[in-house]
């Protein structure tokens, strides 16, 4: 059996969760938590030095750090899925390197707000804990967020760079789209799930999908964007209803 190590809040665990979903593989999810099972994880994953990020996949045989991998994986097991359609292999693959900055500009402005909002930081305290100690472990959560906002920091552009850098990133997904239901015209592909996924960091899918408290929900919103961009996040809300939890030939996914 597969199974996938991941953060359940974290666009790139999103990607990869609805890639094997959508190609019909089945695996066990374990929820990630940065610092506690870090060692464990270390040692299933053979990688006992250097940063530890994930979506992980591990079975028999498959051991893939990076969501983009296991995108590929499940395309190969599952062809017929056409995640990856092979004669659009580059486009889907630059619309994952698309995801990916928007992905990491947004995160970077998301670390901030959290950072600066206590509710927030308590409600990112995992449920391991018993919630009447959450608001005394509010200065742990500010610690790892201290720790991601010096890991994702950006040496290129300064904070207030990220959102008209974001505004360019998302132009060229609006261009790519161009009022069509698919970023593709061959239908629905990984090219979808894996710009979808890193919309979260522009305002978040509602959090029935991806579980966010209230205040956590407003630390991932760029208020700016949120609007100027509204088509894209409607066209991500559909996709959600009809393409989230069905496979490739329609069956339901049953999480
Ligand atoms: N390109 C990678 C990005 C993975 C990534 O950034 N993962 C973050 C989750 S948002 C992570 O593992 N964070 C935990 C940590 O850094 O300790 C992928 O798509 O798999």
């Amino acid at each position: 059996m597969l199974r996938l190590i991941g953060l359940s809040v974290s666009p790139a665990t999103e990607r990869a969760r609805w890639a094997l979903d959508h190609a019909a593989l089945t695996y066990h999810f374990e929820e990630y938590l940065p610092q506690i099972t870090t060692p464990w994880v270390r040692l299933r994953t053979r990688r006992l030095f250097g940063p530890i990020s994930v979506p992980i996949l591990l079975g028999p045989g498959v051991n893939l750090p990076d969501s983009w991998d296991i995108a590929q994986y499940a395309m190969r097991e599952q062809p017929a899925a056409r995640l990856i359609p092979r004669e659009q292999h580059n486009t889907v693959e630059k619309m994952n390197q698309l995801s990916e900055q928007i992905f990491y500009a947004g995160r970077i402005l998301t670390v901030k707000r959290t950072l600066a909002n206590d509710a927030a930081l308590q409600e990112a305290i995992p449920d391991l804990f018993p919630a009447a100690l959450h608001p005394r472990l509010v200065p742990l959560a500010r610690n790892a967020y201290r720790v991601l906002r010096k890991k994702y920091a950006d040496p290129r552009r300064s904070d207030a760079d990220q959102l008209p850098w974001l505004r360019e990133l998302l132009q060229q997904v609006r261009q790519q789209l161009n009022g069509k239901p698919f970023l593709l015209d061959s239908g629905f592909s990984y090219a979808d799930i894996t710009i979808i996924a890193a919309l979260q960091v522009i305002r978040p899918v509602q959090s029935r999908h991806i579980p966010l408290g209230p205040a956590s929900q407003s630390c991932w919103t760029c208020p700016e964007l949120a609007q100027e961009f509204a088509d894209l996040l409607a066209w991500r809300d559909s996709a959600y209803g009809e393409h989230r939890y069905r496979t490739f030939s329609g069956q339901a996914v049953l999480y």
